[in-house]
């Protein structure tokens, strides 16, 4: 198949796997071309088919795979990115259906929210951290469009990373007043710690894995804009939802967060 054909084919399934609730299963075996690159543009290209076809706007960005653990196993050498839209974000409190999920995992974050632009390729953990307005808890419900949540590093970044739904916590706090590396996180399921973290389970700081993508985003010339949310990646594994289960996750010096489900 030529490259268009390849990129509409892959950007159509991708899309009605969301919109019909189906599971499908990964493309590079049937297309060996998919590599990184092209992965990112069919991403690039879902995204810009979103905004247009759901009246939406991007919000701000998220990375995925960013612990060493969550890259081994899923067989991954190196995080990805994604995409946040306005219509992804849910809030704070409203009890959460799963009507238009597929096969929802939920995962603790830390958001950041930008008050200035950040421009690659020479990005640091220091620029980072002065162009962050504030950083807030959240929580991410990634949704896999394939079968299992099975694919390879290309195959997941077409997907835009797994991104479905997020939340940020209404609260707002400043950098300066917390260790983002030692900050400890508890994640609760339905009243039971399922996992305990800390700030730098991932890659070392989550300011670096924002670094990190700043400096990838430079090479198609985008970047993070003032404004923009970013979650910066999951401090534990994303656990499986169910009807009527309830989640919080609290860390040190940065207050706390819920979700709930709800039954039907
Ligand atoms: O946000 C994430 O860490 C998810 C990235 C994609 C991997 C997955 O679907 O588990
Ligand atoms: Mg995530």
């Amino acid at each position: 198949m030529i490259k268009t054909n390849v990129i509409d084919h892959i950007i159509d399934t991708l899309y009605n796997a969301e919109r019909n609730r189906i599971e499908v299963t990964k493309f590079v075996d049937e297309f060996p071309e998919l590599d990184l690159t092209l992965a990112y543009e069919i991403q690039d290209q879902l995204i810009e088919k979103k905004c247009q076809e759901e009246r939406t706007v991007i919000s701000g960005r998220k990375l995925g795979l960013t612990s060493r653990a969550k890259q081994q196993m899923m067989g991954v050498h190196e995080p990805s990115y994604g995409v946040l839209l306005e219509n992804m974000q849910l809030a704070e409190g409203e009890p959460i259906s799963l009507a238009p999920f597929i096969h929802p995992k939920i995962e603790p974050e830390i958001a950041f929210v930008f008050k200035k632009e950040i421009k690659g390729p020479f990005v640091s953990v220091t620029d980072v951290l002065e162009a962050t307005a504030y950083i807030a808890p959240a929580m991410e419900i990634i949704d896999s469009r394939y079968l299992n949540f099975k694919f390879t590093l290309p195959d997941v970044i077409a997907d835009n990373s797994s991104s479905s739904r997020y939340l940020v916590g209404n609260k707002q706090y400043k950098v300066e007043d917390v260790d983002l590396r030692l900050m400890g996180m508890v994640y609760r399921k339905n009243g039971e710690v399922v996992a305990t973290s800390a700030g730098a389970s991932v890659m070392g700081h989550p300011a670096r894995a924002i670094a990190w993508m700043a400096n990838q985003l430079v090479k198609k010339g985008q970047t993070i804009k003032p404004g923009e949310i970013v979650l910066s990646g999951a401090l534990s594994e994303a656990f499986m939802i169910s009807p009527g289960d309830h989640f919080s996750v609290s860390f040190d010096g940065l207050g706390s967060l819920e979700a709930t489900f709800l039954t039907e």
